[in-house]
């Protein structure tokens, strides 16, 4: 049985729930396609949140990670293309604000997810769930950790597959905040399971 690491976040900015901290609570421990899951929740910290996953590569030793995030105002589950090596953006849930910064002084100014992003896609449509692949991941924490993970991924494992996936608001985040579109929580998670099997099937 192959490991994987899925990654979720805390809430942050006003986002009170965080639709990917249930999602990979509730997966932890199961098992889907070939895979064992190990599920992890990290802090929305500039400072840390990098570390915390390369910690967790550390201690699961995965075959493959995928890290999830809330992308507020999404209306499709987007696995990300690519992350860049710069922190800017909002404020994080300690203050932080960097403005222009690099992740890794010593990194590539990009590296490409290598998930089978345009298979997912596919295999979500064909199931009935709206998704399309992201060419941004923007620039807050989502893009960090992505670009941590890759990074690791090239200097250290090549053969740890590795990236990210936004999804939208569930709908009881969608209640609190008041202004974005949202999906069932049953849905989120069995879209995530959709691409981890594919990930799975595109390995055997
Ligand atoms: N989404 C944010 C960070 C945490 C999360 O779930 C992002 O898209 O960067």
């Amino acid at each position: 049985m192959k490991k994987l690491l899925l990654t979720g976040f805390e809430p942050f900015l006003d986002y009170t729930v965080n639709p990917t901290m249930k999602i990979v609570e509730e997966l932890n421990g199961q098992q889907i396609g070939d895979y064992k899951i190990y599920g992890e929740v990290l802090s929305v910290d500039f400072m840390s949140s990098g570390k915390q996953l390369l910690e967790q590569i550390e201690r699961h030793q995965p075959d493959a990670v995928i890290s999830l995030g809330l992308a507020g105002g999404r209306y499709k589950m987007t696995p990300e293309r690519i992350a860049i090596n710069v922190k800017d953006g909002e404020p994080d849930n300690f203050g932080n604000q960097p403005v222009d910064e690099t992740i890794e002084e010593q990194g590539e100014p990009a590296y490409l997810s290598t998930l089978p992003v345009r298979e997912m896609v596919n295999r979500l449509l064909e199931v009935g769930l709206p998704a399309e692949i992201s060419n941004t991941a923007g620039t807050y924490l989502c893009n960090n950790v992505m670009y941590e993970g890759l990074h690791y991924a090239a200097t250290q494992r090549p053969s740890m597959k590795s990236g990210f996936l936004h999804i939208p608001a569930s709908h009881e985040l969608a209640i609190q905040h008041g202004k974005i579109p949202s999906w069932s929580h049953e849905d989120l998670k069995k879209g995530v399971a959709v691409c981890i099997e594919v990930l799975s099937a595109d390995e055997a």
